[in-house]
């Protein structure tokens, strides 16, 4: 009898306790960390982590470095998320491409590749900044907790967004008025768009975010919480005094860090981040007069096609499609990869918004006018999304006194980050596509060792020194940097040996996807001779003779 009790206590619980040990939203930093924790302790044969600096708002940068033995000496990939603090999904792609490798490591692929190659991953470069995400005040944010005075009136953070409806979130606000420069979308009337002059309309909003202008400068919620965003701060196209750059360029820790870690690091031979920056569903286009300038601005030729090519990859193993154009920002994380560090450096958002297409069974005709919020709005619709939009309001505003202020809108976060239950998806894709990247990397193979006996005891020794992989050795952007290593050649002769021509030591310029050098030399004597080729970014290779 209480046995059977027990067991029905068991079955009505079940349910309960499997909800409880599924992930059921987005990682704050503390379930980041215990997901970063339980990989290093479910996986210490190829999972190392550690801390590699603490923001301003002392939260934790996590770095894990996934691979087997040394993992300092054979070619890595630094995958980052969180470039930005707004796109919570950045920070899923990278910290499940680590959980999803991880769960296939007992594979022989798998085992094989953190046998040749190490990932660094960063999941989170904004902490502070996507911790708003779960305060008592849901709000976008972008930049970290080092306090900044972004309209230089002297004063900190004294003008932040207020929430006039008291839903726990920042929408918007829209004022009736004549000044207003926008109007009703009469494709969705619950978005605004801008009154076109040129077509005759005038508008009758004025829109902001919801707020209160709180030190009566006549200016909304112009300096708040959030101080200077990761993605701003990068040296590549650096502007100063922008909202959120900083003072100068890495003026922040979390920057100078992972800059830091990266410079160190030589063995990395691409940069993968989840972030705004999209070249991968659309590569970057070469323009000559943007390489020919003293500071370039535009990829080398030859790095434009190997883009060209991983872009093509993506696109067929991640089946994204409709991806909208990105300008990067300046100073930004994926820009700085290429043009300051020289390596490879891609990045996707992961995700965008579907364009829509009208649901005639619903009534709905084509949207005239193109506008996120109208089409974020019938996108929801259509997958049975109806709780992330607040109906227009009327509050009274004590900054328009006598007229009508209504709160109301989209929610902040769902035009970048979709639904949770999308995201193991979009990780299993994502993955699928930085594994298949992995296996394009430079990978070098010293091939036909031939000796031929020549007069007066001479021997010609020749090789080829061939990069197996689909990606160059380095980049053409790596020729101007000190960060990129090039592929020495080394001849270890015995002692009664010597080099009558050719070079006992050399390095090569880089080598393309499946290309080859082809090296010669003249030696007298005889005896052992072994030849060593390596770099950082392609591993090492010893072949040994008899001459
Ligand atoms: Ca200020
Ligand atoms: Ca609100
Ligand atoms: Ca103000
Ligand atoms: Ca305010």
């Amino acid at each position: 009898m209480k046995k059977l009790y027990l067991f029905n206590l068991l079955i009505l619980l079940l349910p309960f306790v499997s909800a409880a040990q599924k992930q059921e939203g987005y990682s704050s930093n503390a379930v980041l960390a215990k997901r970063v924790k339980t990989l290093a302790d479910k996986y210490p044969q190829y999972v190392k982590t550690r801390a590699l600096t603490e923001t301003s708002g002392g939260k934790t940068i996590w770095m894990l470095t996934l691979g087997s033995g040394k993992t300092e000496s054979k070619p890595a990939m630094a995958v980052v998320g969180g470039v930005e603090g707004k796109h919570l999904l950045g920070v899923e792609l990278a910290i499940g491409f680590a959980e999803k490798l991880m769960a296939s490591s007992s594979t022989d692929s798998t085992k094989n590749l953190l046998e040749t190659q190490t990932f660094y991953i960063f999941p989170n470069m904004s902490p502070d900044a996507t911790e708003q995400y779960f305060a008592p005040l849901k709000s976008e944010r972008s930049g970290n907790a080092t306090p900044t005075d972004d309209d230089r009136d002297g004063k900190v953070n004294e003008d932040g967004f207020d929430d006039l409806d008291g839903n726990g979130k920042i929408t918007w606000m829209r004022v009736k008025s004549p000044i207003g420069k926008y109007k009703l979308n009469t494709d969705d009337t619950r978005s605004l768009i801008l009154a076109d002059p040129a077509k005759g309309e005038a508008g009758n909003y004025l829109l902001f975010s919801e707020g209160i202008d709180n030190d009566k400068d006549g200016v909304f919620n112009e300096d708040g919480l959030g101080g200077i965003s990761f993605n701003r701060n990068s040296s590549f196209n650096y502007k100063p005094f922008g909202a959120g750059t900083g003072d100068y360029a890495v003026s922040e820790k979390e920057n100078r860090a992972l800059f830091d870690l990266l410079f160190n690091s030589f063995n990395v031979y691409a940069v993968m981040t989840f972030g705004p920056a999209n070249n991968l569903s659309a590569p970057v286009q070469f323009n000559a007069p943007g390489v020919a300038k003293r500071v370039i601005t535009s990829w080398y030729e030859s790095d434009a096609k190997v883009n060209a090519l991983v872009s093509e990859r993506y696109n067929k193993i991640t089946k994204t499609t409709d991806a909208p154009k990105v300008t990067p920002e300046s100073g930004d994380f994926s820009s700085w990869g290429y043009f300051h560090y020289g390596r490879l450096s891609f990045s996707t958002p992961g995700w965008w918004l579907p364009k829509t297409t009208p649901d005639t069974a619903r009534k709905e005709k084509k949207f005239v006018n193109e506008d996120a919020a109208a089409n974020y709005l019938r996108w929801a619709a259509s997958q049975g999304i109806n709780n992330t939009f607040t109906p227009w309001k009327a509050v009274s505003h004590p900054d328009f006194k006598g007229q009508t202020v209504e709160v109301g809108g989209v929610d902040p976060f769902v035009l970048i980050n979709p639904p949770y239950k999308f995201v193991d998806d979009l990780v299993t894709k994502h993955t699928a596509f930085v594994v298949d990247l992995a296996k394009m990397a430079p990978h070098l193979e010293v091939i036909n060792l031939r000796t031929e006996k020549l007069a007066d005891g001479l021997t010609r020794l020749s090789l080829q020194v061939l990069n197996t992989g689909e990606l160059p050795t380095y980049t053409s952007v790596g020729d101007r940097s000190y960060f990129l290593k090039k592929i020495v050649v080394k001849l270890n002769l015995s002692p009664n040996q010597s080099v009558v021509s050719g070079r006992k030591s050399q390095s090569l310029e880089s080598i393309a996807g499946k290309d080859f050098r082809e090296l010669s030399w003249l030696i007298k004597g005889t005896g052992k001779i072994s030849i060593d080729a390596g770099s950082p970014t392609t591993g090492n290779k010893s072949i040994a003779t008899t001459l």
